[in-house]
């Protein structure tokens, strides 16, 4: 075994060598290592990644060639190995790759994300070309970042959207370019933040950072308590300085390839969403002047939007605007930047999306971000505990079932086209009558009731009738990452995610080219009475591609871990690890890893890639593949109880088995290419 892998004073680097296993052993493990700045742990080919909170030394350039082109096994832990594994996979064995990465908010995936997309960038192709495709696809995370995330009480830049980005390559493993997939931005923000939060970055760096003059002509102040969408308790975050970054964010949007009046518009769209949230109405006033009274500049005309709307309905439809610029804003962004670096080959593909959040109160938009969660836990699930089992028991290798909880049951819960969560509150939103939050919660109520993963005290038979901690207006899921109880308000409102259509003229009629762009559905030869699609069922459909984009790549998986609740260096909190490898399913992981196998390959190209190691099959193997990887095996005196043999593959237990088949390999075409050599030169 390579010593990286065992060492004592670091604990071991690969879970499963771990002797005995058991949660405490699991978790001193974790803290050993983490102790020594080791961050990074197998579990077979599974990386955990346990947030440092501080910056290491350890993603240097010198960093990246020691990790290139070596064995997974080979060196210590680290995310490098994990994305060299894929990037050569990818570029030798043309199999498409995904690389998953999940975790609590706050535990690292995006952070996981940039490395991994910088390694790829730093270990593939060369030249001019290349490097701009390069540059471009890296820039879009901090044009990305600046409009989609923003500081929680969770994580200082915790993504608000979900992304998930293809990176293409060329036969030789050039990059050619991406496409970026986004999900649903938690819109909400732009209007309002939780206590100790703040809205989108964006925001506070054009404020911070943008000159004198370019505040003036968008008609801004740069003192963020003039704006009433700006959460003032945590306007600014420790260590975060958002004059600077709005200079990297300029600087990217024009590396990705945005021209100098797309970006000017961009702003000042984002202006635009600013002073909409500082018009006010007065009791009396009927006519509501978006633009002239406010000093909004939509455009060169002044937009005017009337309605006998009541003060109220003034604010709330103020509101309903200016998210919906914004967010579709955001979505305009991303359109753009795929513009710029779209092609299609064999695809490497990062997801990073939220990660499971629970907050004091949780609304629609936390129900959103948790669901996608489980549908991540499920296709982990799915692929490397049901599947890994399932295919053993296939290809007829003795196996003992190792038990795990599988969440497909909660998926079914949210999701269930009759009786989920998200077709309840559909039904709901369509229905004719009145609709309220209370209406849909007593429906769910009535369907769910006896669900095991479902609690609330409304309905007469629920188990949940004493239990003061749920307030009627709520109910509350058994995730598989904990309980979340959602607060009911709001949730019509949100999955109907209406916008006046009045508005939508008004916005279309815009002398502003992008905000009309935006609203394209304003345009009154366009008309469309059908009812858009809710943002639920939006979400779900865009999950469900996702899941299947997924299935059709070979995963990578990086476990994220949050060591403590701080956001601090140095502090891992026990409790907090456990209740996260617990629900990750990480012992379970190991089990099944320890059990099985670590390497599988079909006959065929088995013997094909080792049949010169061997006199009797070489050149050729004239019998089934299956005998000849046999005779192989023997020859090489590999012991017994390090392989098996399925129905159409063989099964190798040791990664150690492999890097010696590897070696041999190596070795025997370095002769050979000596030989070739030693005979060239005797003919010249
Ligand atoms: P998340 O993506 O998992 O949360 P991030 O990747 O944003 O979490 O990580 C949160 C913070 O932890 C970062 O801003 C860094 O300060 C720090 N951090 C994470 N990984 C590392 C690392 N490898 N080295 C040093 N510091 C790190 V959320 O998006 O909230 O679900 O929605
Ligand atoms: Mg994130």
């Amino acid at each position: 075994m390579p010593t990286s892998l065992l060492d004592d004073m670091i604990g071991v680097g690969d879970m499963v060598l771990l002797e005995p296993l058991n949660e405490d052993s699991f978790i001193d493990n974790l803290k050993k290592r983490f102790d020594h700045s080791e961050v990074y742990t197998y579990i077979g080919s599974v990386v955990i990644s346990i947030n440092p909170y501080r910056p290491l030394p350890i993603y240097t350039p010198e960093k990246v060639e020691e990790y290139r082109n070596r064995n997974f096994y080979e060196l210590s832990p680290h995310i490098f190995a994990l994305s060299d594994e894929a990037y050569r996979s990818l570029r030798d064995q043309d199999k498409d790759q995904c690389i998953l990465i999940t975790g609590e908010s706050g535990a690292g995936k995006t952070e996981a994300s940039k490395l991994v997309m910088s390694y790829v960038a730093a270990v593939c192709g060369k030249g001019a070309e290349v490097n701009q495709v390069k540059e471009q696809l890296l820039q879009s995370n901090p044009v990305l970042e600046a409009f989609g995330n923003a500081k929680t009480v969770r994580n200082d830049n915790s993504s608000r959207f979900g992304k998930y980005m293809d990176i293409e390559f060329d036969f030789k493993g050039d990059p050619l370019g991406g496409v970026i997939s986004n999900y649903l931005l938690e819109k909400s923000r732009v209007v309002k933040q939780p206590r100790g939060e703040r809205n989108f970055h964006i925001f506070y760096q054009i404020l911070s950072g943008a000159s004198e003059d370019f505040l003036c002509k968008l008609k801004l102040e740069r003192d963020f308590s003039r704006y009433n969408y700006l959460g003032l308790d945590s306007a600014r975050v420790n260590g975060v300085d958002d004059a600077a970054n709005f200079r990297t964010v300029r600087n990217a949007m024009q590396i990705v390839g945005f021209m100098d009046h797309e970006t000017q518009s961009v702003f000042e769209v984002v202006a635009a969403v600013l002073k909409l949230g500082n018009i006010e109405f007065k009791p009396e006033s009927h006519a509501l002047a978006l633009c002239s009274a406010s000093g909004v500049c939509l455009g060169r005309e002044p937009l005017r939007y009337c309605g006998n709307l009541k003060k109220t309905w003034a604010y709330y439809a103020r509101d309903a605007l200016a998210k919906n610029l914004y967010s579709r804003l955001f979505s305009w962004l991303v359109t753009r930047i795929n513009e710029s670096i779209k092609v299609l080959k064999k695809v490497m593909g990062v997801l990073d999306i939220y990660g499971f959040e629970i907050f004091e109160d949780n609304s629609f938009e936390q129900f959103i971000i948790n669901y996608c969660n489980e549908k991540l836990q499920q296709i982990f699930i799915e692929l490397t505990l049901k599947e890994e089992q399932e295919e053993y028991i296939r290809e007829g290798i003795e196996w003992t079932h190792i038990e795990y909880f599988n969440n497909a049951i909660i998926c079914d819960l949210i999701e269930n086209n009759q009786t989920g969560i998200l077709a309840m509150l559909d039904e709901e939103c369509l229905r004719p009558g009145t609709v309220t939050d209370d209406t849909f919660l007593e429906k769910l109520n009535q369907v769910c009731a006896t669900h095991q993963h479902f609690e609330s005290r409304m309905s007469k038979c629920s188990r949940f009738l004493n239990d003061t901690s749920l307030p009627h207006s709520c109910f509350r899921i058994q995730h598989y990452a904990g309980k979340v109880m959602y607060q009911v308000e709001g949730f019509v409102d949100k999955n109907n995610d209406l916008l006046y259509r009045d508005l939508s003229q008004a916005m279309w009629k815009a002398s502003h080219s992008l905000i009309k762009a935006l609203f394209p559905e304003g345009n009154p030869a366009k008309i469309n009475l059908k009812r858009p699609p809710t943002a639920g069922s939006q979400f779900k459909a865009s999950v469900a591609t996702l899941m299947k984009n997924l299935q059709t790549k070979n995963p990578n998986y990086i476990r994220c871990i949050k060591p403590n609740d701080k956001k601090a260096a140095h502090i891992f909190n026990d409790a907090l690890v456990c209740h996260q490898i617990r629900y990750l399913g990480l012992l379970e992981n190991v089990r099944v890893r320890r059990a099985g196998y670590a390497f599988r390959q079909a006959y065929e190209p088995c013997l094909e890639r080792y049949k010169m190691l061997c006199k009797q099959t070489w050149p050729h193997w004239r019998g089934p593949a299956r005998a000849g990887v046999e005779v192989l095996f023997n020859e090489l005196e590999i012991p017994e109880e390090e392989f098996s043999f399925g129905r159409s593959k063989i099964f190798i237990r040791n990664p150690r088995t492999l890097f010696k088949l590897e070696d041999l390999r190596k070795q025997r075409l370095e002769d050979l290419a000596t030989l070739i050599e030693k005979i060239y030169r005797g003919w010249k």
